[in-house]
C-alpha cells in the first residue's frame, strides 16, 4: 500500500465524470453534463475568487453562442452584449469596416469578456446543485486505461481524497497536470513560435466603436472593448520585450500613433503584461479515459479570438459524447472525439496564422522584409473588395466554416 493510500481520510466516491479546472472549458463541460444529467465533480485547484477575475478572451463567437442555445443555457451563461458584426481594420489610419456576421438565421456572437463567461457558468452550475470543489489540491490520475480511474486530491484542509469515475475531462490548461498523466510518446506536440511578442494592458478607458486592429509600419495595435468603460490594448513589441519598458506615456503615445488617432482617449492601465505569440497542438486529445478539453490540449495565437471558442467546441463534443455513451450505450462520440476536435483546431490554427501573418507582415517590414509586406497588402486589398474573400472571412470569424453546423442540434 502507498503512502498516499493509507492517508485517505474516506473511502473513495464514485461519479461519472471528473473535471479538472473550472476555466471555460471545465465549467462548460460541467454545465453540459448536468443539463444532459450525467453527474460529475470538478476540481479546480484556485479559489474562486481568482478563477473569476482572470481576463483573457472578449468575445463569444456565433457559433458558440448557438452551441449554448442549443442546450438551452445561453440566457443564464452569457453576459455582455450583442456584438454587431463589424470589426474596423484600419491601415495607416485609414479604416476599412468588415462584416464578421455571416448573416444566417440565429442569435449571433457577444461581446462576453472571459471572465464575466467563467462567473455566470460557475454560478449557473452551483445554483444547479453542481459539485465544484476549489482548491483542490495534488490532483492526480490513476487507472486512465482501464474501466475506472482514479482522481486522487487534498483538499484545502490537507486530507486526501479520491473519487473513482467512468471519464476525466483535463480541462486544467496549458500548465495542468492532465497532460503530463499521459505516458511518454503517446502524444505528438506540433509547436510554432510565431517570433512575436505583445505587449497587452487593460485599460479603464472608453471602448472603441468596433473591436478594431491596425496596421502600421511602427508595429501592429489593437483595442477591443471589455465593458461599458473598459478597454483591453494590444502593442507588437519583441517577444523577450519587458513590461517594465512600457512607461504609461510610452504605451498612449505608441497607441495613438498605431492606431492613427492622436485624440484616443487613456485611462489608469490596470494590468500589462508581454507575451509571446505561439501556437501548440497535441494529437491525440485522449488517451484511455481521459480526455483534453480546451488548452490542455491547444493553444491558438490571440489573433482571431479562438482560443476560448475553441476550448467551448470541444466541452461540446465531449458532453455530447459522454451523454451518448451513458444514456444511450453509444461510444461513438468518444471515440471520434480527438479527431472531431483537431479538424477544427487545425482549421482555426490556420485561421489565426494568416490573420497573424498578414497583419504584422503589412506592417512593420523589419522581420518580414519588403515582399512580405507587399504580399500581406495584397491580401488586406483583397478581404476589402472581394466579396468572397469577404465571405470568407465571415465564416471563420463566426465559426459557422464547417458543413457540420448544419447538422441536427444536441437533443
Ligand atoms: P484555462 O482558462 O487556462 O483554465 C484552466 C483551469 O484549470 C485550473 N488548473 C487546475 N485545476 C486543478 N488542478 C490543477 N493541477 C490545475 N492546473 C490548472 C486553472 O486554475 C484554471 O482555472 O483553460 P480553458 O478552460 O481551456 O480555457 C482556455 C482559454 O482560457 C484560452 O483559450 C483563452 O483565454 C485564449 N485567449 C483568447 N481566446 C479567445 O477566444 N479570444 C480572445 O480574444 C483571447 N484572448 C487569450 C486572449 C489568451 C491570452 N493569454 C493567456 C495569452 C488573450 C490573452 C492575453
Amino acid at each position: 500500500m502507498t503512502d498516499s493510500v493509507r492517508e485517505l481520510s474516506e473511502s473513495p466516491e464514485s461519479t461519472t465524470v471528473v473535471v479538472i479546472g473550472a476555466g471555460p472549458a471545465g465549467l462548460t463541460v460541467a454545465n453540459l453534463l448536468r443539463s444532459a444529467g450525467t453527474d460529475c465533480v470538478v476540481l479546480e485547484r484556485q479559489t474562486r475568487e481568482y478563477v473569476a477575475q482572470r481576463q483573457r478572451a472578449g468575445i463569444v463567437e456565433t457559433r458558440a453562442v448557438r452551441m449554448f442555445d442549443s442546450w438551452g443555457l445561453a440566457d443564464r451563461v452569457l453576459g455582455g452584449v450583442p456584438h454587431d458584426g463589424i470589426l474596423e481594420l484600419r491601415v495607416d489610419g485609414e479604416p476599412h469596416l468588415v462584416s464578421d456576421s455571416d448573416g444566417s438565421e440565429g442569435p449571433t456572437a457577444r461581446i462576453c469578456p472571459q471572465q464575466m463567461l467563467v462567473q455566470k457558468l460557475t454560478a449557473a452550475y452551483l445554483e444547479d446543485g453542481g459539485d465544484l470543489r476549489f482548491e483542490a489540491t495534488d490532483v492526480s490520475l490513476h487507472d486512465l486505461t482501464g474501466e475506472r480511474p482514479t482522481v486522487r486530491y487534498r483538499t484545502p484542509d490537507g486530507d486526501l481524497r479520491a473519487i473513482t469515475c467512468s471519464y476525466v475531462a483535463g480541462c486544467d490548461g496549458d500548465h495542468g497536470i492532465s497532460r503530463s498523466a499521459v505516458p511518454d510518446g503517446v502524444l505528438t506536440p506540433y509547436a510554432f513560435d510565431h517570433g512575436i511578442g505583445w505587449l497587452t494592458v487593460l485599460a479603464d478607458a472608453p471602448p472603441p466603436d468596433h473591436p478594431l486592429l491596425a496596421v502600421s509600419e511602427q508595429g501592429f495595435a489593437a483595442h477591443f472593448p471589455r465593458g461599458p468603460y473598459t478597454s483591453r490594448y494590444y502593442l507588437q513589441c519583441p517577444p523577450d520585450d519587458e513590461p517594465g519598458a512600457w512607461s504609461d506615456a510610452r504605451v498612449w503615445d505608441a497607441l495613438r500613433t498605431r492606431l492613427g488617432d492622436p485624440d484616443l482617449v487613456s485611462g489608469p492601465i490596470t494590468d500589462r503584461e508581454i507575451f509571446r505569440l505561439r501556437s501548440l497542438v497535441h494529437d491525440p486529445m485522449q488517451y484511455g479515459r481521459l480526455h483534453l478539453v480546451g488548452d490542455a490540449a491547444h493553444i491558438v495565437s490571440p489573433m482571431g479570438g479562438k482560443g476560448m471558442n475553441l476550448a467551448l467546441y470541444d466541452a461540446d463534443l465531449f458532453a455530447r459524447a459522454v451523454r451518448d455513451a451513458v444514456h444511450e450505450q453509444d461510444d461513438t462520440g468518444l471515440r471520434t472525439y480527438s479527431a472531431r476536435c483537431l479538424r477544427r483546431i487545425w482549421n482555426d490554427q490556420e485561421f489565426s496564422q494568416w490573420m497573424t501573418r498578414m497583419l504584422h507582415d503589412a506592417g512593420d517590414a523589419s522581420n518580414s522584409g519588403l515582399f512580405q509586406r507587399g504580399l500581406a497588402r495584397a491580401q488586406l486589398d483583397r478581404l476589402f473588395t472581394s466579396a468572397a474573400a469577404g465571405g470568407a472571412f465571415s465564416e471563420l470569424m463566426t465559426g459557422m466554416d464547417f458543413g457540420e453546423n448544419a447538422g441536427p442540434r444536441p437533443r
